[in-house]
């Protein structure tokens, strides 16, 4: 498949860089870094939508699919920034939110009007005040239904009260969703990025009593056939597609992806990014169980390749906290750990995919005041854990850690003001650290991150056991990552320090049989893996 040995570079033009001093990113921001990322060799730019929008939820409430909102400019601007990454064969993918519309988006205004037609566009269901038809719960707090006093009917909501979900079961919404895709497969765009699309055919509309109602919707009855449908009608079959799975399972997984049905190139899943949620809970803090973590990357890896399933490789995007602040060392091994960390996911079986900025060791906001965030759903569970009884403190705690705004402070570019993202006051504000970490000095340092992270894009392309390569997970302590690539007799063997404690090379690591040293985050090897430490050795 020719995706296999391609990177995927994801932008968040809000934080990516500003060019009229209104202090959000716009679409001629990201044209003006396009050397930048032709630089770091990525193929694909993923952008998060910059539709017109009320931005509750920074634009995943869409209000128009098929127009720009003027805050990220113009559709001059969009086909400007199409041309030039086409010239330097970078392909574009949008990404497309179906499970819901905004509620300011013109169906929601019609059917609130009354008209039947845009009525069952949604799911609405009868109701009286203060008894929701179900008892599910939104992903953003609170419960999934709100109550329309002049329609006496309540509608379904799984994400924000003003994100309203669509209704598959309507075959006029999949033909509305079919045209949008065309529109944008017209305007020359290389793929699709489908946010939560696994949740798109509800089930039952029961009561859960074992949980927060996602069992009735989530990798729905039908979710296949839509899909199936969705792609054939649209024309977009063998585009590059991606679709973000929430709390999926890998059988699932693997009819999304595996190419014989015709649904999508791969799939997001989340499951190795809740390691550190004490009991699934996410806002409830744990330190990150390495057991588990090898576990769910050997149970994905080689169960989605038995049957021809292909993963979307990832630890950052926007709603994840930043993985050097997570899973390594922020403070004195942050170069270390973020180099060990973007080896250990890019050389792994899939298509891996670089959130902007993870590629210079940003990390976590530190936020000290509830006013700093921007984000719905830490303001939403900022007012829960309150009312659950934490402490302010705990509570900012909490939110320090988990936050989706983490990730979404401004890219720094460099030391200077704002860190030459704008000219203005930054909708959310730059990290401190951006005196420190910033693109323009690590440009100029041959071993910084970015320069490693140059070299994995480059590294895939130019070794078929990277990007084609069977592989298989070595059996060893929860601290060490283990794990052998092969095609056609060449073999990679990538081993991780997980932890800040030097760690004894597992017995069969073969370094002095003919084995050589491939690609590291340290000078030579040594007899155990010092800090943080990848090694990657060759045969
Ligand atoms: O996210 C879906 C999603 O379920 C999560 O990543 C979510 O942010 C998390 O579970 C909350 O705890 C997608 C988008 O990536 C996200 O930005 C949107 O807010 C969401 O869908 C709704 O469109
Ligand atoms: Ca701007």
């Amino acid at each position: 498949m020719d995706f296999h040995g391609k990177t995927v570079y994801q932008i968040y033009p809000k934080s990516f860089q500003d060019t009229n001093g209104d202090g959000w990113g716009d679409l001629p921001g990201v044209t003006s870094r396009l050397d930048y990322l032709k630089n770091l060799g990525v193929d694909y730019l993923w952008l998060t939508p910059f539709y017109p929008s009320p931005q509750r939820d920074n634009g995943y409430d869409v209000a128009d699919y098929t127009a720009i909102d003027p805050r990220y400019g113009t559709m001059e601007d969009f086909d400007e920034l199409a041309r030039e990454a086409k010239k330097r064969g970078i392909g574009l993918m949008l990404d497309m939110v179906f499970n819901h519309t905004s509620t300011e988006h013109e169906w929601f205004q019609r059917a609130l009007k009354g008209e039947a037609k845009y009525r069952d566009y949604y799911i609405f269901r009868d109701g009286t005040p203060g008894e929701p038809p179900t008892n599910w719960v939104s992903k953003f707090g609170g419960n999934a239904w709100e109550y329309v006093p002049a329609l006496k009917k309540y509608y379904l909501h799984l994400f924000d009260v003003t994100q309203a979900d669509l209704n598959w079961e309507n075959p006029a919404v999949r033909e509305e969703l079919k045209s949008i895709l065309r529109f944008w497969k017209e305007k020359g765009v290389s793929g699709f990025r489908f946010d939560v699309v696994n949740l798109i055919s509800k089930g039952a509309f029961e009561n859960d009593d074992e949980g927060d109602g996602r069992r009735f919707y989530t990798d729905g009855p039908k979710v296949h056939e839509y899909l199936k449908e969705l792609v054939a009608d649209s024309g977009i079959d063998g585009m590059f597609t991606v679709g973000e799975m929430s709390s999926t399972s890998i059988e699932n997984c693997i009819r999304y992806s595996n190419p014989a049905e015709h649904e999508l190139s791969m799939t997001f899943s989340f499951h190795h990014l809740k390691v550190d949620y004490r009991d699934g809970q996410k806002w409830q803090l744990m330190p990150p169980d390495l057991r588990a973590l090898k576990k769910l990357f050997q149970d994905w890896q080689e169960k989605m390749t038995e049957k021809g399933g292909w993963n979307a490789l990832f630890w950052c995007n926007h709603d994840q906290p930043r993985i050097v602040s997570r899973l390594g060392d922020e403070g004195k091994y942050r170069k270390e750990s973020a180099k060990m960390l973007a080896a250990a996911i890019h050389l792994l079986r899939g298509t891996p995919y670089i959130y902007q900025g993870e590629e210079l060791g940003m990390t976590n906001a530190h936020f000290q005041h509830i006013e700093d965030y921007r984000d719905v759903e830490s303001i939403n569970y900022h007012h829960i854990l309150r009312q659950e009884g934490k402490s302010e403190e705990e509570t900012m705690e909490i939110l320090g850690a988990r936050s989706r705004d983490n990730s979404r402070t401004p890219m720094q570019w460099e030391a200077g003001i704002n860190a030459g993202f704008t000219s203005g006051t930054p909708w959310i504000s730059v990290n401190e650290n951006h005196k420190t970490i910033n693109a323009a000095a690590e440009e100029k340092d041959e071993d910084s991150i970015l320069a490693f992270y140059k070299n994995l894009v480059r590294l895939r392309k130019e070794n078929t056991v990277i990007s084609e390569g069977s592989i298989r997970f070595l059996d060893t302590p929860a601290s060490l990552l283990a794990y052998e690539r092969e095609y056609e007799g060449t073999r990679l063997l990538v081993l991780c320090n997980l932890t800040r404690e030097p760690l004894a090379l597992p017995e069969n690591h073969g370094s002095r049989k003919g084995w050589t040293k491939f690609l590291g985050n340290y000078e030579g090897m040594e007899e155990r893996l010092r800090p943080y430490e990848v090694l990657v050795l060759k045969k």
